[in-house]
């Protein structure tokens, strides 16, 4: 049985963790039985001694057990589970559509989380600076943007549901937590309560509270 390392919401400083929620909600919509080892960010993570960093020396979540084989980074989990578990459609057989989901996959991680971690630190600086937070709404509005054009003609990321979807998802909604009005966006908004509708996304009560942060919105 796979074991997934996580932050759960309650007790922890930022609301729990959403990438390995990405992992959950993977392995929820596989049907896959799964494990919790529930970690603290700032017990079992932080420290540079913590035994855990023996297991993920990154000293963050998530991490999983699959019978002893060990892997880290949420992009690598989705991709493995899609690809090991041959009943899921989370990932596409076709080549092109395969590297779409691949393309989307890496821009969530390269692209449109570092754009909001910028956002989510210029506005939580001690000192806060009003330019630099306007620079980094704005760019991070425009990655949003991108993903709504993308949303456009199609009910998910690459057409059908996919692990794009589940690691654009689990990041996204944390804008409403920032306050920001996403109602412009409206085939994100569109999307975003597809997520929300399908039933393995309400076993991750992080992302659950991030929907939640903004009812009127996903009203
Ligand atoms: N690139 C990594 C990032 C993982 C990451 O940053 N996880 C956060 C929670 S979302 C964490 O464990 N942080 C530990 C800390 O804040 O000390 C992935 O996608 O798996």
């Amino acid at each position: 049985m796979i074991e997934l390392y996580h932050i759960q919401r309650e007790g922890d400083p930022y609301g729990g963790s959403r990438n390995s929620s990405k992992v959950l909600i993977a392995l929820e919509e596989i049907g896959e039985k799964y494990g919790i080892k529930l970690l603290s960010r700032l017990q079992d993570c932080r420290p540079a001694d913590a035994p855990y960093r023996k297991i993920n020396p990154n000293g963050v979540v998530p991490t999983i057990n699959d019978d002893g084989f060990m892997l880290w980074e949420s992009g690598a989990i989705l991709r493995y589970l899609a690809d090991s578990r041959a009943s899921t459609t989370l990932m596409p057989k076709d080549t092109k559509q395969r590297a779409l989901v691949q393309q989307w996959l890496a821009w969530e991680g390269t692209t449109l989380n570092p754009s909001l971690l910028n956002l989510f630190f210029a506005m939580m600086a001690p000192t806060p600076d009003n330019d630099a937070i306007a620079a980094a709404k704005a760019a991070f509005l425009g990655n949003l943007c991108i993903l709504d054009a993308q949303l456009a003609d199609r009910d998910y990321a690459c057409g059908s549901f996919s692990i794009a979807d589940i690691a654009l998802g689990c990041v996204v909604p944390i804008s409403f937590n920032l306050g920001l009005d996403l109602t412009p966006y409206t085939h994100l908004i569109a999307w975003i309560k597809r997520l929300r509708a399908r039933p393995a996304w309400s076993k991750a009560e992080t992302v659950v509270a991030d929907m939640a942060a903004s009812q009127a919105q996903l009203a």
